[in-house]
Order: C-alpha cells, then sequence, then structure tokens
C-alpha cells in the first residue's frame, strides 16, 4: 500500500511540473513566425485519471489500465477567451479520438478538459476518427470534419485495407456533438478536408482531397473545392483542384488542406501540408498559399518551398520527418497561433501575425521549377542588396 501512495505522490508531481511549465520562445526564428521549446500537448498531459485506476483496492500496484501513445493533429478554435484545441490523442491501442484541451495564453498550460469527446456515430460505426477541423460557420454553429477510417469490405482477405472519408459533426460548445451525415463525394475516398467558414452560392462549401486509395491519392490528388446544398446531408458532386500536386515541389506525392482558411483583406490565407518521397519514407512540411476573395478556386500567391519543416527533435515520432497541421487562431488583434505536431507524436505552436504572413505570402517567389531559376530568385535578392551601404557591412562579417 505505502508503493501506491509513494508512486501515487511521484505521478502527480511530474504531471503538475509538466502541464505548469512556461513556454520558451526558440529563438533561431526567421521572422516569419516563432517556434518554441517545448511542445503544447504529449502523451504525459492526458490526465492521470484517464489512465489509471485510482482505487487501491483495485489496482493495488498502480498500474497504467489504458495507455496514450500520442497526443497529436488537433483543430483549435478561441471560444470565450480560451485558447482550445481539439486534439487527435491515441491509445496504445491505436485507436485515436478526439479530447479538447485549453490554455489562458495558447503557448503553454494546456490542460485536457475531464473527458475526452465520446462522438456520436452514424449508422455505419467508425473504427477510427482523427484530424478534425473547426469551422466557426455562418449559420451560427461550429463544425469539426474530420477522417473517419473503416476497414474495406471489399478487401476482407487484407488486414492493411481501410476506405477514409470525412466524418461531420456540429456543437455549439465543443461538449454537446451532434453527428451528421458522412460527406458523399464522387472521386474515390477523401481525408484532409475542411468546412469554408462562410456561405458560397448560397451553399456549403467543402475543401476537399480526392483519393483513388486509402494511403495513395493516385491519380487523384490535389486540394480541390466543392459545393454543397445540405449540411445535414452533404453531397459534393464535382470537385475542382485548385491546389494541385506538381512534379520536384513539396507537394509532389500528395497535399491537404490545413485548418479552415483566415479571411484578410486580400485573399483567403490557407495553411497545407505536402508530402514528397524520400528514400527514408515520407517528407510532409506544411505550406502557405492565398486564394482570391471572390473566385475561391483561384490561388493568387503561391510561395515556393515550406513553410515550416519538421526541426530537431520534431524529426523523430512514430511517423519520422512529418509536420501536420489542422488549427491555427488568429486573434482580434492579428495575433495568429499555429499548431503543429510533429512526427504524429506531439503538438506544437508556432506563433506569428497575419501581418507578418500576409507579407510571406505576397512576397516570396513562387516555385519556377528548375534549379536555374532559384538561382535567379537569390541573385535578385543580392542585386537590391548591392544598392545598399548595408551591403558593404555585411560581406566583411
Ligand atoms: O502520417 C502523416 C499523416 O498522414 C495522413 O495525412 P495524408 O492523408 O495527407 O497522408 C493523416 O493520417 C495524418 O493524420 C498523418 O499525420
Amino acid at each position: 500500500m505505502e508503493d501506491f501512495s509513494i508512486r501515487l505522490e511521484n505521478l502527480k508531481k511530474r504531471y503538475q511540473q509538466l502541464v505548469q511549465q512556461k513556454n520558451e520562445v526558440d529563438g533561431s526564428g526567421n521572422g516569419i513566425y516563432t517556434r518554441y521549446k517545448w511542445p503544447v500537448l504529449t502523451a504525459e498531459h492526458a490526465p492521470l485519471f484517464w489512465r489509471y485506476d485510482l482505487n487501491p483496492s483495485t489496482n493495488p500496484f498502480l498500474l497504467e489500465r489504458f495507455g496514450i501513445n500520442a497526443v497529436f493533429n488537433a483543430g483549435a478554435i478561441k471560444l470565450n477567451g480560451k485558447y482550445l484545441v481539439i486534439a487527435r490523442v491515441e491509445g496504445n491501442d491505436r485507436k485515436s479520438f478526439f479530447a479538447v484541451a485549453e490554455s489562458d495564453n495558447g503557448i503553454d498550460n494546456f490542460r485536457f478538459w475531464d473527458k475526452p469527446i465520446l462522438m456520436p456515430e452514424t449508422n455505419e460505426p467508425d473504427t477510427n476518427v482523427y484530424d478534425m477541423r473547426l469551422t466557426l460557420h455562418e449559420d451560427g454553429w461550429i463544425y469539426g470534419v474530420f477522417c473517419t477510417e473503416r476497414k474495406d469490405k471489399n478487401h476482407p482477405e487484407d488486414t492493411s485495407a481501410a476506405v477514409a472519408a470525412a466524418g461531420i459533426a456540429r456543437t455549439k460548445d465543443l461538449v454537446a456533438w451532434e453527428r451528421l451525415n458522412d460527406l458523399i463525394s464522387h472521386s474515390g475516398q477523401q481525408r484532409n478536408v475542411v468546412l469554408h467558414p462562410e456561405f458560397v452560392e448560397g451553399k456549403y462549401a467543402f475543401y476537399t482531397r480526392p483519393q483513388d486509395g486509402f494511403i495513395d491519392t493516385g491519380s487523384g490528388g490535389g486540394i480541390a473545392f466543392g459545393l454543397s446544398d445540405s449540411i445535414e446531408k452533404a453531397e459534393v458532386k464535382e470537385e475542382k483542384i485548385l491546389d494541385p500536386k506538381i512534379y520536384h515541389t513539396i507537394t509532389e506525392v500528395k497535399n491537404g488542406q490545413g485548418p479552415t482558411p483566415i479571411k484578410t483583406e486580400k485573399g483567403w490565407l490557407h495553411l497545407a501540408h505536402g508530402v514528397r518521397n524520400t528514400a527514408a519514407g515520407l517528407r510532409y512540411v506544411l505550406y502557405l498559399f492565398m486564394t482570391d476573395l471572390q473566385n475561391l478556386t483561384k490561388v493568387i500567391y503561391r510561395p515556393a518551398g515550406h513553410l515550416i519543416a519538421p526541426k530537431g527533435d520534431e524529426r523523430v515520432g512514430d511517423v519520422s520527418n512529418v509536420v501536420f497541421s489542422n488549427g491555427w487562431i488568429a486573434d482580434d488583434d492579428g495575433k495568429v497561433f499555429i499548431y503543429y505536431a510533429s512526427s504524429d507524436t506531439r503538438l506544437h505552436v508556432a506563433t506569428t501575425t497575419i501581418g507578418r504572413l500576409m507579407d510571406y505570402v505576397m512576397n516570396t517567389q513562387p516555385d519556377q521549377l528548375r534549379s536555374v531559376t532559384s538561382v535567379k530568385a537569390i541573385y535578385s535578392i543580392i542585386e537590391n542588396n548591392q544598392k545598399l551601404d548595408e551591403f558593404m557591412k555585411i560581406t566583411k562579417l
């Protein structure tokens, strides 16, 4: 019994230290955004009372009864002055589920609400749910659009064969959820589906990612856009690719819309992930682009390369060399909190402003698709700098 109480005290002490830890700026910024030293959520942030039976008579050794493997890809929203994320929490049993964590400042001291979300199901039960995008829609609801994964019944012999679709649920408070029908599309499977926050031509608008298979996008792929008459029975009959995958770029293998886009005076800011192949496996990075305010399928700015790539410890995890984002928050004062996960293991924050992101998206060279054009882009920066007094000083460093 003494073991039990000593172990419990130690567990509580370690947990308290973790959730009370202040975050610190990582000083190596590029001016576009600020990274932080500590992840904002990890598996260890899952409350002790989710993981342990705290009754000494039924758990005399104080063994962990439900292990949490990872906490990552989180949707995000600000409600009642609190920064809220809905994380993908993955148990040791590999099943993911959603849980809300809140912070007063968006960069540290995130704490999970007492219970994870028990998401209602459709007539076809979900095997696994993950990667929720939150959209505060102009119809007044907060929508969560997420991936629902089920066994592919056409291939009973293949234990890895699965089908991905977009699940849709809505809420006013992130506590009570109403599950709606899954999105129907006619282009194969779907992951990385996001609801646009405004009506378009009086309809609900979705960013989609048509894909031939569960992992491979195949001949499909690219971030697409489609309209649905209804949200209760959402159906996108036509999907128009607005941001395609392109050879020898960060989106060569596939890409996907990140969080709900943010409206600015010049256009809609989009954060997305791009995937390329390497000898070491797939590499996921985050990139930014902007679409036209009137024509939502027209990309008006698309800087070359990545905005955020895995760095340092972020490179290693259950699925290494991955950064992924499905949540960001724009404050009224222009501050932006980008919640990104690293290597399917933990959740981080990067902070920036709408002004910085707009400057980056509008003034960074687009990808000209060849080495020589990249060198010419550097030449144009050098030639402008040569006109400045600073050039002479900096060349002598
Ligand atoms: O493992 C990396 C990511 O893979 C998937 O993203 P995509 O469909 O673009 O390949 C998702 O399962 C995502 O959760 C995961 O982080």
